[in-house]
């Protein structure tokens, strides 16, 4: 089943049937550890609506209202050895190749939902940068309780050089005005997501593929559960939160997006997160 936050509310999708729910509010339409049970029993009671696909198509919004989002850094080897080579002549390396392979994660504070973009709106790159690339990462969607409810597809947009001059930088490389999209809805499944699961990435400039890649989400060193426990270990979420679990898939170094470049991020089961660069 998968669930959309739309202009005209919240629909549920099972089966390729559509339903527009009774509940109008995302927060607690969302927040509910039974989320997969408590969709099917709500779409008993409720008529599919073809004409709801149709609204998907162009009325879709990111899937958060009061969440926040959250990343884990390094959790894949590609990303490893991008962030060694970007940092090796300020001496950050080192730190990258420890923190993949020591117990606790790397986990940062990446947007509130009002720095979230959803599908087919503007990701921005900073103008202070000349390095950016999208980063596509499976995201958890999680309860208050810490449970993992579902799952997104999300952009970790990134600037390389920034976090690349000294790694105290990271926070401005990573956080910024429209510096994450989320969506297109959320995927919830009775069991958790297959390992086999395929993230593919996409990148078109004036109409050309410019930089195409796929990871299956079992080449990442940790284990989804996992990441959603540290994140959890002193920190509460009233309303749940989102964690991008980091990125397997990194450009070659001479890579870097241009206003104008179309990012399409597909999950196996998710859907196709799209979005277009833009600068202020
Ligand atoms: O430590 C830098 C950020 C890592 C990251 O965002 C990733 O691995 O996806
Ligand atoms: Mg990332």
């Amino acid at each position: 089943m998968r669930i959309f936050r739309t202009t005209q509310g919240n629909v549920i999708e099972s089966d390729g049937q559509y339903f527009l729910s009774a509940s109008t509010n995302w927060d607690s339409f969302l927040n509910r550890d039974d989320l997969f049970q408590a969709l099917k029993a709500e779409i008993q009671s409720l008529s599919p609506n073809g004409d709801l696909a149709t609204l998907l198509s162009k009325e879709t919004l990111a899937p958060i209202v009061s969440q926040e989002v959250w990343a884990s850094g390094v959790t894949y080897l590609r990303s490893r050895e991008a962030r060694m080579e970007e940092s090796k002549d300020a001496g950050g390396g080192d730190f990258y190749a420890k923190v993949y392979d020591a117990e606790r994660p790397e986990l940062f504070f990446k947007a509130t939902a009002a720095r979230t973009v959803g599908p087919g709106a503007v990701v921005l790159i900073r103008r202070d940068s000349k390095w950016n690339v999208p980063e596509p990462e499976l995201t958890l969607c999680m309860a208050s309780s810490g449970k993992i409810i579902g799952y997104t597809i999300g952009n970790d947009m990134s600037s390389r050089d920034i976090e690349g001059e000294n790694p105290l930088y990271l926070p401005q490389a990573k956080s910024y005005d429209a510096s994450a999209a989320l969506g297109p809805g959320v995927l919830v499944l009775e069991e958790p997501i297959s390992p086999e699961t395929v993230i593919s990435i996409q990148i078109k400039r004036a109409g050309q593929v410019v930089f195409e890649n796929s990871i299956q989400i079992n080449r990442m060193k940790r284990q989804l559960p996992e990441l959603a426990s540290w994140l959890f270990r002193e920190t509460s979420f009233p309303h749940g939160v989102f964690l991008m679990t980091g990125t397997g898939i990194v450009p070659p170094n001479e890579f870097t997006l241009a206003v104008g470049d179309e990012v399409c991020i597909s999950i196996e089961g998710i859907g196709e997160l799209v979005n277009v660069v833009g600068m202020r």
